[in-house]
């Protein structure tokens, strides 16, 4: 038994991915409605119109959640579908907020404990139209810490809150790569708009901004009446080796790589700078806090939210970053230097299991952080080839089930022999759904969504895999 006795567990999903009812109720398109619809740019021409209709089938979602077992959900809130212009001047959706409230009391009823997202990449359209939605350093955490303040006021019975999910993805793909909404790049041949050397930086910047004042906003005047509620970040980072474990430039590339990744937003959060790598790297693209800036985003973390996936071998380079480097001056792989691979392939390009990798990250957050609190708020794998197969060998998905396995033990292992203060885990994801600029095609759920069939969901072996691995590793008192 390694994982303290009020150790939390459960699934996680995000809104986009799963509600639909994108035109029900009075909701208004997000980013990523437009961007779903430009051709080309999700790989099965899909969207997140219907997804798993879970705004409809929510009940189902709830009975999935006991018939597993779980103790918590982590869930995300649509801000077009509460304010569905997204602005502090705009209207408030009252029915989109009463789809929250029912929810969430649905779920405690059922003695699920709600982890709730703020903002998990699907920015209401209109900010985007009105101001440049992220790039906008004053208007934007206006308009967060407004929807943000509304969110608290309705659901006074969560207490775990989740501000951002992953900043990484919506600066580096939306505004670097220009894969995800809104798709912004330097590559004209992708975007008529966009600057990969600068945006990026400048989003994440606001990000923070925003983050911090909600954070304030909740400590003075939620919090104190919580009864016990805490608010932080959620940032993802791959576990890094070097590509020649005996080059010490690859060690320091390593190094540097987590550093673009993960310190870009921790080191703000718990030290109140950018980390002194990119500074160098950067220069003056990466801006600059103001002190009253520093003062709002240090010390906003009440816990350190963490998704990982995978690990890679990280090589340094020897010539001068171009412009729109965002990793460090360096190359990642999935074998090193004498042709180890890092583990199996997956359906994601990105992603292969590394176990060890979850405990190695998990000790380096701790020690670099001053051990804080930590969720594990997504963790999960896609499984190659799995939406080629028939239903009965879909549900037999042994090797997520042993994903799950390698992972969550070395997570205890950390707990155990680091003394990582691991408080929670939250799998990815509790059904199959829409997977960004994959559409359905690749599936992370632990239950089957029967997408051309009223999105019939069938938990797969996965599913019921988590509740005796966690008992076994638990405190019972
Ligand atoms: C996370 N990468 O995204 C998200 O939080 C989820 O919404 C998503 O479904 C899940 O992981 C699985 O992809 C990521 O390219 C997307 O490294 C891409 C990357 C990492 C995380």
């Amino acid at each position: 038994m390694s994982l303290p006795n009020d150790f939390l567990w459960g699934f996680a999903t995000a809104a986009y991915q799963i509600e639909g009812g994108a035109d029900q109720d009075g909701r208004g398109p997000s980013i990523w409605d437009t961007f779903c619809a430009i051709p080309g740019k999700i790989a099965d021409g899909s969207s997140g119109a219907v997804a798993c209709d879970s705004y409809n089938r929510w009940k189902d979602d709830i009975q999935l959640l006991k018939d597993v077992g779980a103790e918590a959900y982590r869930f995300s809130i649509s801000w077009s579908r509460v304010i569905p212009l997204g602005g502090r001047e705009d209207p408030v959706n009252e029915k989109g907020l009463a789809f929250y409230q029912t929810f969430v009391d649905a779920l405690l009823d059922a003695g699920i404990t709600p982890f709730v997202t703020l903002f998990h990449w699907d920015l209401p359209d209109g900010l985007e139209k009105r101001y440049g939605g992220l790039r906008d350093r004053n208007e934007f955490p206006l308009d967060f810490e407004h929807y943000a303040r509304i969110m608290f006021a309705a659901l006074p019975k969560v207490k775990h809150w989740i501000t951002f999910n992953e900043p990484w993805c919506s600066s580096i793909l939306g505004y670097n790569l220009g894969i995800f909404a809104p798709g912004r790049t330097s590559n004209r041949a992708k975007s008529a708009e966009g600057d990969s050397t600068r945006e990026p930086w400048q989003v994440g910047h606001n990000i923070l901004l925003a983050h911090g004042r909600a954070v304030q906003l909740y400590r003075t005047e939620f919090k104190p009446a919580s009864g016990g509620g805490e608010i932080g970040i959620t940032l993802n980072g791959d576990a890094a080796y070097p590509w020649d474990p005996e080059d010490p430039a690859d060690l320091e590339a390593c190094n540097r790589r987590m550093e673009f990744a993960i310190s870009w937003f921790a080191d703000p959060i718990y030290f109140g700078h950018y980390p002194a790598s990119m500074r160098k790297q950067l220069g003056d693209r990466l801006p600059v806090f103001t002190e009253e800036e520093r003062v709002l985003v240090q010390g906003s973390n009440d816990f350190y939210g963490m998704n990982h996936y995978t690990a890679n071998y990280v090589r340094h380079r020897t010539t001068k970053p171009p412009d729109d480097d965002f990793m460090g001056n360096l190359d990642t792989f999935f074998e090193d230097k004498n042709g180890n691979s890092i583990g199996e392939e997956t359906q994601s390009v990105w992603l292969r299991p590394c176990p060890r990798g979850f405990r190695d990250l998990i000790v380096l957050i701790s020690q670099r952080y001053g051990n804080p609190k930590i969720y594990v708020t997504e963790n999960g794998t896609s499984i190659k080839g799995e939406n080629d197969l028939g239903v009965d060998d879909m549900v037999n998905d042994n090797f997520r089930v042993r994903y799950y396995d390698g992972y969550v033990r070395a997570l205890a292992d950390a707990v155990r022999e680091n003394g990582a203060d691991v408080r929670g885990y939250l799998a990815w994801s509790l059904m199959d759904n829409f997977e960004w600029a994959e559409g359905y095609e690749t599936r992370f759920g632990v239950t089957y969504v029967d997408y051309k069939n009223s999105q019939k969901r069938i938990p797969k072996k996965s599913a019921f895999s988590l509740k005796p691995l966690f008992e076994s590793l638990i405190k019972k008192e």
